[in-house]
């Protein structure tokens, strides 16, 4: 009889098969990708004890972005920095919680890999129980290994990652990457306290089921835009309806439509010109996994993985998801293109 194990494929080996693909490989990427593994573990088993444990509700400190920090916001930062900062491997991360980017501590080594990322993503969702998620994106240092990282080797465009991922804490937990090698999903054991690998070489379909927008914006949106979202809802015939999904975590609302098919959108508005969600640590991640399961990520002008970054939390107006469904957008908006 055939042992249960043979089935069980744990993300450090699937980690390690793929690293076998590049003989030049120092191992140093595998090794992250674990790190980044195990700091979701550990965020994962604080989450799941939200309820219980004292770290729902504010940490009472207002973030970068204007935002009031969760204690969950700032447990995430502080495990991921932990995770990432002590290796060797990363030389600088810059993440949503912190106004600059964090460097190594000297006595670890400058490595050759920034990680950005997104700790908690979804924070508004964590109280009420609501799906939310980690995004983390990774580059290649331009900087001289062995010196302090700088934020140059930060303002990286999106081609440039050599890997980009988030972790869904969902209704299970599920870790999501990419190496520029397919999209991979792993799916968290709390029995043995390990990913598996159970969605192999994901794809997203070229037409989605569902449209994904917050639609109380709509009078902040151009009439590009409003014209656009009513399409989607099949208002002017000639397109079939879609319909209508909105979690306000973009990891929840971005996983499911890559599996099920759909388009998420947060146009820019009269609110937010240059759109809400940040380039480096919501946007470029994702549009990697996009592209790389055969959907498609714009602005609404250009592919997102085509955006040069000129600040660390920049932002910017994203489409998506299913192919066809995104180029409509951008053949729909781009009369708003700069
Ligand atoms: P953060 O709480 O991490 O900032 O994430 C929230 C978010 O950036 C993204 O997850 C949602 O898609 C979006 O904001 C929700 O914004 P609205 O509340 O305007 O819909």
């Amino acid at each position: 009889m055939k042992s249960p194990l043979s089935r069980v494929i744990t993300i450090e080996r699937f980690i390690l098969d793929q690293q076998e693909l590049h003989p030049e490989a120092t191992g140093d990427l595998s090794n992250l990708l674990y790190d980044i593994a195990l700091a979701a573990k550990i965020i994962n088993s604080h989450i799941r004890m939200a309820g219980l444990a004292d770290i729902l509700g504010s940490a009472g400190l207002i973030n970068v972005q204007g935002e009031v920090v969760q204690k969950l916001d700032a447990f995430a930062n502080a495990t991921m920095k932990h995770a990432l900062l002590h290796t060797g491997r990363v030389c600088l991360v810059g993440s949503e919680e912190d106004e600059h980017p964090v460097p190594t501590p000297p006595e670890y080594g400058s490595g050759k890999y920034v990680v950005l990322y997104d700790p908690l993503d979804g924070s508004a969702n964590i109280d009420v129980n609501v799906s939310i998620g980690t995004i983390f994106s990774v580059h290649k240092r331009l900087s001289p290994e062995g010196t302090p990282g700088t934020l140059a080797d930060c303002l990286q465009n999106g081609r440039t990652q050599v890997a980009a991922g988030y972790v869904l804490y969902g209704s299970s937990t599920m870790m999501v990457y990419s190496t520029a090698q397919g999209v991979h999903g792993f799916t968290y054991d709390p029995n043995i306290g390990e990913f598996l690998l159970s969605h192999p070489n994901i794809t997203t379909p070229r037409v989605g089921r569902y449209y994904s927008v917050n639609e109380s914006h709509f009078p902040g949106w151009a009439p590009e835009v409003q014209a656009l979202v009513k399409k989607y809802k099949g208002f002017d015939g000639g397109y079939e309806a879609k319909n209508s999904r909105y979690i306000g975590s973009l990891v929840a609302d971005f996983h499911r439509n890559l599996i099920a098919g759909g388009v998420f959108c947060y146009p820019a508005d009269s609110k937010s010109p240059r759109g809400k969600l940040r380039l480096l640590y919501e946007c470029a991640p994702l549009a990697l996994i996009c592209e790389q399961a055969g959907g498609y990520a714009s602005d609404g002008c250009r592919p997102v993985l085509d955006i040069e970054p000129e600040q660390l939390h920049q932002r910017s107006a994203l489409y998506i998801g299913s192919e066809d469904d995104v180029r409509l957008a951008e053949r729909m908006v781009s009369g708003l293109c700069e």
